[in-house]
């Protein structure tokens, strides 16, 4: 099944203003027309690393249910492409981090940031269903490529020392990678229990939810 007449296409129009409140949030926005608070994405950087360090862990566990539970071999290739690109990830928040005078060991996790983290912990569980697992993977790939896209389009007004930020969720590539997620996942969807789709629409709302007060937290306004 391609993108287009997925479960998720379903669910991104009913929950299409929760799903524009994460993609299209004011911290996103403000980095396109260029008004952006340095400040604001100087906490981003030093929590979004935290966050991603969380990430690792979590796309592993992804890893692992796929390779027991896909009956498709290429879900596995699909998935180890993004954790490779979580190496560089990590490698690229420490260069950043320094270009902005962030000391990355200092960083203590805000509220929010120690919630989402503690999310990703649970989904981790053998328990969660490979479906749901693959589901919130994608939706959290896929916010970011969403929101930092729109900072690379024509007209945008990205200050230059961020277009780097945006290159990395906002690239085309990175837009592919998130086709085939949304793919695998709706595949997956199409084929699974009634009380597993509705545990993956949930851990999509908690994600987008969770999206958003991370952006709020990096605002300063929680
Ligand atoms: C909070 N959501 C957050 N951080 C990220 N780096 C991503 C999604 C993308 O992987």
């Amino acid at each position: 099944m391609e993108v287009g007449g997925g479960v998720i296409e379903t669910w991104l129009r009913k929950h299409r203003m929760l799903y524009i409140r994460a993609t299209k949030h004011p911290l996103i926005l403000s980095i396109r027309d260029g008004t952006i608070d340095f400040s604001s994405f100087k906490r981003w950087l030093g929590q979004d690393y935290i966050f991603v360090r969380a990430f690792v862990p979590f796309s592993a566990s992804v890893l692992l249910k796929a390779c027991k539970e896909s009956d498709n071999s290429s879900d596995m290739e699909v998935i180890l492409g993004g954790m490779a690109s979580l190496n560089d990830e990590i490698a690229w928040f420490k260069k950043e981090a320094s270009k902005w005078g962030l000391e990355l060991s200092t960083i203590v996790p805000q509220k929010v940031n120690q919630e989402y983290c503690r999310f990703l912990e649970s989904l981790m569980s053998p328990q969660v269903e490979y479906t749901v697992a693959i589901t919130a993977f994608w939706a959290i790939e896929a916010v970011y490529q969403e929101g930092f896209a729109l900072c690379l389009q024509d007209g945008s007004k990205t200050p230059p020392e961020l277009k780097e930020t945006c290159q990395r969720w906002g690239n085309d590539g990175f837009g592919q990678y998130c086709r085939s997620l949304q793919n695998i996942a709706n595949r997956h969807l199409g084929k699974a229990p009634p009380d597993v789709v509705a545990r993956a629409e949930v851990a999509l709302l908690q994600i987008l939810e969770l999206e958003v007060e991370f952006w709020n937290m990096s605002q300063g306004k929680t």
